[in-house]
């Protein structure tokens, strides 16, 4: 059978992944028969995910980061909820996250039969009054959204993590979308800005990497260790993915992207790409749309008309928030010629 064509990026304004780069591409394929989930014997693609794992650490501000290249932001969230609840001695343990949590924090909760408490947001972002009066003694984890999936917004992270100490629970950033943009703005989300112990940031999201490749950074080794089980019948003696056969191409390809573009390529885009949601969003407020002022590159609207539908016949990928605003992510296919055939589509309405 024919294979069809995979979707092409040209009118594609919904997605949180993007074109790999080049590098990213090319090693994907190199590396596609290899599995970093058997390091005795994929020798150096194991290799290459400890240079991941620095890699990252250097974006997410950890001098000596421990971690490993998981298939994505969900299994990244999964395990650092894990991490919370094996560690903390409690038999009925809590997470609390702002509403504006991704909803893999929900598949963690239900996998680990962990409690899952959300505090309402204000202003798109983390109310740490709110997120307070849910914690309590057994919580295990307080969650923080560095580049949130609906608004891009950033919670303020050092209070959620002063909120966690209080109750001696690990403070999580999802970082999964903004990681690869947050160290070019003035935000306080990483290691280096607060007492942060666990952090998702997906190389195949604005990372530019192949997929699967998502992130999980954690401060130190004893926290990964929490994940360890006995492997019996591989040489290494023990493992802390979630996944047992791994896609060593996620990792070589997250080694490739990062290698070419950290921090100058990424510093670039992060430069066009805040540009084009600006001037997207100037583009919308001047027909009249309620905008939500961007802060990371992903512009959110209400358009007050329904025109999602007419919009995909003419073949254009948009998404919507839950308050059903229409939802531009300005990820590096996205170019200002696109969004220009856009606004001009939008204008034909
Ligand atoms: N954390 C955040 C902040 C996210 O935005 C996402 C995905 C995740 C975690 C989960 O990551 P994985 O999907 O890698 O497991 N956010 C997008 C979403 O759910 C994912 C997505 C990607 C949506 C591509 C559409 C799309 O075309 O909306």
């Amino acid at each position: 059978m024919q294979l069809a064509e995979p979707q092409d990026f040209e009118r594609v304004l919904s997605s949180m992944c993007t074109e790999p780069h080049p590098a990213a591409r090319e090693a994907a394929e190199r590396f596609l028969a290899t599995n970093p989930g058997d390091p005795g014997t994929y020798e150096s693609v194991a290799a290459l995910e400890d240079r991941a794992v620095d890699l990252l650490g250097e974006v997410t501000g950890h001098p000596d980061p421990e971690g490993y290249v998981a298939s994505g932001g969900t299994e990244a969230n999964i395990q650092a909820v894990r991490i919370a609840r094996n560690r903390a001695d409690t038999d009925d343990p809590n997470v609390v996250a702002p509403a504006s949590a991704h909803f893999s924090f929900t598949k963690a909760a239900d996998v680990l039969d962990v409690e899952y408490r959300t505090a309402p947001t204000t202003g798109h972002r983390a109310d740490p009054d709110a997120m307070a009066e849910l914690v309590d003694e057994d919580t295990v984890c307080v969650v923080g959204v560095a580049g949130s999936t609906e608004y891009g917004y950033v919670d303020p992270i050092p209070e959620l993590a002063a909120i966690a100490g209080e109750v001696d629970a690990l403070c999580h950033v999802d970082a999964a979308w903004g990681g690869f943009v947050l160290p070019f703005t003035d935000h306080e989300w990483g290691f280096d800005d607060a007492d942060v112990d666990t952090l998702t940031i997906d190389p195949h999201k604005m990372g530019q990497a192949a997929i699967p490749a998502g992130g999980l950074v954690v401060r130190d080794r004893s926290l990964l260790d929490e994940l360890a089980i006995r492997t019996p019948y591989l040489e290494s003696t023990s493992q802390v993915t979630l996944t047992g056969t791994r896609s060593g191409a996620g990792v070589a390809s997250a080694v490739a992207a990062m290698e070419a573009l950290w921090p100058e390529g990424y510093r670039e885009q992060y430069d066009r790409s805040m540009d084009n949601a600006e001037w997207l969003a100037d583009q919308l407020a001047a027909r009249g749309h309620d905008v939500v002022e961007p802060d990371l590159p992903l512009v959110a609207a209400d358009l007050s008309v329904p025109m999602t539908e007419e919009l995909r016949s003419r073949g254009w990928r948009v998404a919507k928030t839950g308050a059903d605003e229409m939802r531009v992510v300005c990820m590096p296919h996205v170019t200002r010629s696109m969004l220009r055939s856009f606004v001009a589509d939008l204008d034909w309405y």
